[in-house]
């Protein structure tokens, strides 16, 4: 398979490529130097997912996962598999890094292409949580404190056992987004408000120490900017809070995602017509459908005028299927050459760390961090 064999088994260490120029490192076909060149001409996305479950969900693959597909040919494009964030709530030692290799498995799997983008895990960059704690220092306690994110996450199992971590959770997703001089996030509706939290430290250190950092922009389609539980539409679909028949999971097997669509909750009557007040469970299948076909939904409830629901939901179950049935096919294929994964994530990292290694000379500099003597 070319993704695999393309990089070659000797992709140096991380550490070596610390500030080495560009091109002694870049592929040196005359083709990939003007692609990689291009990229750089371009404005910058970067975006991040956690491996908290075995398998993103519909929300994630409709809020977050095709905008990264569709923006890393018109974008420089920076994507990473947010391992930090998920330790912000227990994980399993033992499950942790088959979920970030079936995380970035599923992304590749998806249409994301080491060759049209940068895709590797945060824990691998060591700046991510340097950057973290030099930001923690110009936050304030009480502005951490309006995440509302922070206040769901952790009413569930009370405060007093929230980890302190799941609290400056938003400031390492600033880092993680600053690092790379990010011009846009693209990012389902839930984090909005980290992003105008990334936004506002931006501007504070470079009013504080000079201009250093991009101030990013949120990239968000209204249609899909939140994916609602199957089982309760007033609720975000999700991988932690969410029961297992409210998510279609990307892996699910085709009769798992028809039962839980056949399942869906949806409202009285027999109208297939969006109304979020009245109509919030076909309302949103109606997004859903409409986003994954590429219809109106004006033109899905005409077509479904009169119908009722279960042919409608049936429709919708075999869009799905046919919609992830070809990424859980290649996700499959991908995991069944972990070394060949593993060599792409390596890649990835060695070229997000050149550009996050620059930004922390110009941090450390602009801050008057004294520079270690090389
Ligand atoms: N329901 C959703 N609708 C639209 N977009 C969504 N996203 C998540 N849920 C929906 C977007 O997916 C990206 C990755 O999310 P994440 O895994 O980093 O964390 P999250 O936002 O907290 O998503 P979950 O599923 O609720 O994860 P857990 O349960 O682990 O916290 C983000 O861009 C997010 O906006």
């Amino acid at each position: 398979m070319r993704l695999w064999s393309h990089f070659g088994p000797d992709v140096a260490p991380v550490k070596s490529l610390a500030r080495e120029p560009d091109a002694q490192r870049q592929p040196t076909t005359p083709m990939k130097i003007r692609a990689r060149l291009l990229r750089m001409s371009r404005l910058r996305v970067l975006s991040g997912i956690q491996p908290t479950a075995d398998s993103f969900h519909l929300g994630n693959y409709l809020g977050a996962l095709r905008q990264w597909v569709a923006l890393q040919d018109t974008y420089d494009a920076f994507y990473c598999v947010v391992d930090l964030h998920a330790i912000t709530l227990p994980q399993d030692p033992a499950l942790l890094p088959h979920r970030t290799r079936v995380a970035a498995a599923q992304l590749l799997g998806a249409g994301l292409d080491p060759d049209r983008c940068t895709l590797f895990v945060q824990s691998h960059v060591p700046e991510h949580t340097e950057l973290a704690w030099i930001l923690g220092c110009i936050t304030g306690f009480g502005e951490a404190s309006r995440m509302t994110q922070f206040k769901d996450k952790s009413a569930k199992d009370g405060h007093d056992q929230a980890s302190v971590g799941l609290f400056t959770y938003p400031i390492l997703q600033a880092a993680d987004i600053l690092l790379y001089q990010a011009d846009r996030v693209p990012v389902g509706e839930d984090q909005r408000q980290h992003l105008e939290l990334s936004r506002t430290l931006a501007q504070r250190f470079n009013h504080r120490y000079g201009q250093t950092f991009v101030p990013p922009q949120p990239y968000i389609l209204d249609e899909v900017a939140k994916i609602y539980d199957l089982q309760d539409p007033t609720a975000k679909m999700s991988k932690s809070s969410s029961s297992p028949q409210g998510i279609v999971d990307v892996l699910d097997e085709p009769d798992a995602i028809r039962r839980k669509i056949a399942r869906a909750v949806t409202d009285p009557g027999s109208e297939v017509r969006a109304d979020p007040e009245a109509k919030p469970g076909v309302t949103n299948l109606l997004r859903i459908y409409s986003a994954l076909s590429g219809e109106p939904i004006a033109t899905l409830e005409a077509k479904y005028a009169g119908s009722g629901y279960g042919v409608f939901k049936k429709d919708l179950a075999e869009l799905v299927v046919a919609s992830f049935a070809p990424i859980r096919e290649k996700t499959r294929q991908i995991l069944a050459d972990e070394a060949g994964l593993d060599r792409v994530l390596a890649h990835g990292a060695a070229q997000a760390h050149q550009v996050a290694s620059q930004t922390m000379t110009a941090v450390r500099d602009h801050m008057g961090l004294l520079q270690p003597v090389p």
